[in-house]
């Protein structure tokens, strides 16, 4: 029986009784029922209601090359024929993940040229954690062990994804983190910048705030440092350009491992196939999964720097991990078509020179002066509107949070998927948004704010 035959009612009452849904409040969906998306096309997602959505967070951050695309429907069908599943262990190999390992060493930083294979951002995570804490180990320093990350980071939802994270609510839920792994502050200039403190005067602070945790540690117990490029789920945090460069200085100066999450910010949506290339720095470790199969499959790469894996490969025996999914030949059949897609596309080069600098000037033309907006940014396409009660002060709406879930909830309304994380609306919409797109998102972007405006003021 397929979905059809049942009412959205039915289906709400059935996803009620049996489905424990990601990052919710069980009791209140059940109360509210849940939105069922039941297709989707090119920039557009729809619900069982028929009503049409442009989705400005491609799905969760990761539909890339939008919805619909028949090619990677063709190639997991050809691949499921041929042959469904394989493993990579034992020796063993299949043809896809060689080929698309061989393609992402081809579009990583120069010094990055290895793969290692899962189905998720966490689980990739994991394995960036597993990996550098064993990279010292077989160096000889085993007590290099600590890890600094951010406050506001997020890394994911198992247990180190949620220790590496930098999330208090999920922290609290924890019971008990990984050990040695500290947060230091976040690059947020919008909240955290001193008065009269310049944008590269604060990127420099924010980096020192890593050297002083190095220090307070002793460079001798620190492993490395993880941080997503432009924090995503945090509220799009795009740190000046002063920080990357002076992290990686840092990290380099007391030889400390530089890792980047790019789950969020990887195949082209800061305009290059990766946030690394933007900042023009060389980690060691970059976790991608979301846009790599475009969120057609699920599948995380771990790239690995030649640091990391010449002393892996000469010195470091077997290293006992591994997933039954690492390399899935599906996965990798669709990722690898996935990446053909982009790159005939132009895509990258697309947000880069095109659709990036237009969207960051509509949000700047046509939603900044709002007098609910106390401040938009962007880069690429990924971009943040800070929704506020008042500009000058940057006073926010109690409750907190409160307020952009009501421009949220407006936007929706209006056709327009986006999504409010603290007091903050974020988009990340897929690389094949035109000029068009962007315009109308902006309108109904517009709309939604002045709606929001007259609810909140009236409160
Ligand atoms: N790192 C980063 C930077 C992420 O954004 C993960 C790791 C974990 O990936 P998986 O595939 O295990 O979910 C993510 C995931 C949100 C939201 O509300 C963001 C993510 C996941 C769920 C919700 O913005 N990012």
């Amino acid at each position: 029986m397929t979905y059809q035959n049942y009412s959205l009612k039915q289906l709400q009452q059935i996803d009620a009784a049996h489905h424990l849904h990601p990052f919710t409040d069980h009791k209140e969906l059940r109360e509210a029922g849940s939105r069922i998306i039941t297709h989707a096309n090119g920039p557009f997602i729809y619900d069982s209601e028929g009503a049409e959505l442009l989705d400005g967070m491609a799905g969760l951050w990761c539909v890339n090359i939008g919805y619909g695309r028949d090619e990677l429907a063709e190639a997991a069908y050809a691949q499921m024929k041929e042959l469904p599943y394989y493993n990579s262990f034992f020796k063993c190999s299949t043809p896809t993940p060689v080929l698309l390992s061989k393609k992402l060493a081809e579009i990583a930083p120069k010094n990055v040229n290895q793969v290692f294979y899962g189905s998720s951002g966490s689980e990739a995570n994991d394995t960036a954690l597993r990996l550098v804490r064993h990279y010292w180990v077989i160096e000889g320093k085993p007590e290099k062990n600590r890890v600094i990350s951010r406050k506001m980071a997020y890394h994911g939802s198992t247990i180190a994804g949620t220790s590496l994270g930098g999330m208090d609510a999920m922290h609290k839920q924890l019971n008990g983190a990984v050990p040695n792994i500290v947060h230091v502050m976040m690059p947020y200039a919008y909240e955290l910048a001193l008065p009269g403190e310049s944008d590269h005067d604060f990127g420099l602070r924010a980096a020192k705030s890593v050297e002083d945790a190095i220090l307070e540690a002793g460079a001798d117990k620190v492993a490395a440092f993880i941080g997503e490029p432009v924090m995503g789920a945090g509220g799009v945090k795009i740190p000046p350009a002063s920080y990357w460069p002076e992290v990686q200085r840092i990290c380099r100066k007391y030889d400390v491992l530089l890792m980047l999450d790019e789950v969020i910010t990887g195949y082209g949506r800061t305009g290059e196939w990766f946030a690394a290339q933007t900042f023009g720095i060389e980690p060691d470790t970059i976790t991608t999964a979301k846009a790599l199969t475009s969120g057609y499959q699920p599948l995380s790469a771990l790239l690995v720097g030649d640091r990391i894996t010449s002393t892996l490969v000469e010195k470091g025996g077997e290293f006992h991990h591994g997933y039954t999914y690492s390399g899935h030949p599906v996965a990798c059949a669709v990722a690898l078509k996935n990446l053909e897609i982009i790159e005939q596309e132009g895509l990258v080069d697309r947000v880069r020179n095109d659709t990036g600098p237009y969207f960051a000037k509509a949000l700047q033309e046509r939603i900044a002066g709002h007098d609910l907006v106390g401040e938009v940014r962007s880069i690429g396409l990924m971009g943040a509107i800070e929704i506020v009660k008042d500009k000058a002060t940057k006073e926010r709406f109690l409750p907190s949070g409160s307020a952009a879930v009501t421009v949220r909830d407006h936007a929706i309304a209006n056709g327009m998927m986006l999504r409010a994380t603290g007091d903050t609306m974020i988009l990340s919409p897929p690389l094949i948004w035109t000029r068009d797109t962007i315009d109308m998102a902006c309108e109904r972007i517009g709309k939604a704010l002045d709606l929001a405006q007259a609810d909140l003021r009236k409160r």
